[in-house]
């Protein structure tokens, strides 16, 4: 997922750019070779839990989340209205968005989407999500980050990590994704995997393990995919690797846009819900280590 906004610069920078011959900016050489060069035994670390909203209270607890608003198509032609929270609750234990059919604000859908930016801002560690999602035809889902500021520029320069999408008309499927200045599905260069998914109805855990090389990606603890883009190129820098700087979590479901809405919009299955029973934080315990043998 994206946003309005970026994709609005984005649009303005390639016109700005549309007299050059160049289809390519050089590549930096100044620039230090990111995420390669640490040395760490993937086996041997452990982790810290450093947050967690485990939803347990009886409403959305604003300390950790803002909710962002609207109905603009949000960059991708989506369909809802994002309520200030009108679509998101809290109870026995569980968060809940719904979305609904319904008429708002010239919109014909409703939903909520939550951004810990601000409030939970994470650098590298490891993310849990345990959680269930919608399945109505022309919903589009995510549990993802995007960074907190926007260090190498807008997007996708700054970075996108997609621990995982759904969309109600393949219900059975899973994707974890990274977006990048070279890699972003813009150039349908994005990288990351795509699952099916067993007992789709039920819940399931989504880790990312987000390290200073790599970011890896595990369903219910079975490993998945890993972007590490030191596996592609000799010296990667900030247009393979933005991930060395803070990202903040998102959690929303859209209705319709380029994706979700790519097989149309059932008429019935509303509302629809997704449910998180818990997000979970956790830092590397030997991350000073890792950055100090950085060569
Ligand atoms: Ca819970």
């Amino acid at each position: 997922m994206k946003t309005l906004k970026s994709i609005m610069v984005t649009t303005l920078l390639i016109s700005a750019l549309s007299g050059c011959t160049k289809k390519e900016e050089p590549e930096p050489s100044t620039l230090a070779c990111k995420a390669m060069g640490y040395t760490y035994t993937l086996e041997d670390l452990t982790y810290t839990q450093v947050w967690a909203d485990e939803f347990d209270g009886d409403s959305v607890n604003t300390e950790n989340w803002s909710f962002e608003n609207g109905g603009s198509g949000w960059g991708n032609n989506e369909l809802q209205y994002y309520t200030n929270g009108l679509n998101a609750s809290v109870k026995d234990g569980f968060l809940d968005i719904e979305t609904r059919k319904e008429l708002f604000n010239d919109r014909d859908y409703t939903s909520t989407r939550l951004v810990s930016r601000g409030k939970a801002d994470f650098r590298y560690g490891k993310i849990e999500v345990y959680v269930k999602m919608p399945k109505t035809r022309g919903t589009w889902s995510a549990v993802w980050m995007m960074p907190t500021t926007s260090s190498y520029g807008t997007w996708p320069a700054s970075g996108e990590i997609d621990i995982l999408e759904t969309v109600g008309y393949a219900p059975d499927m899973i994707y974890g994704t990274v977006h990048t200045a070279l890699y972003n599905h813009k150039k349908g260069t994005q990288r990351g995997y795509s699952s099916t998914l067993e007992n789709p109805e039920g819940y399931h855990l989504y880790t990312i393990e987000w390290l200073p090389d790599q970011i890896r990606y595990y369903v219910d603890g079975v490993f998945k995919f890993r972007f590490m883009p030191s596996l592609y190129i000799d010296c990667p820098n900030s247009r393979q690797w933005p991930f060395d700087r803070a990202f903040y979590l998102i959690l929303n479901t859209a209705v319709g846009g380029d994706w979700g809405g790519a097989q149309g919009v059932d008429e019935t299955g509303w509302p629809d819900h997704m449910l998180v029973d818990y997000i979970r934080v956790y830092e590397i315990d030997q991350l000073d280590a890792i950055l100090a043998t950085k060569k």
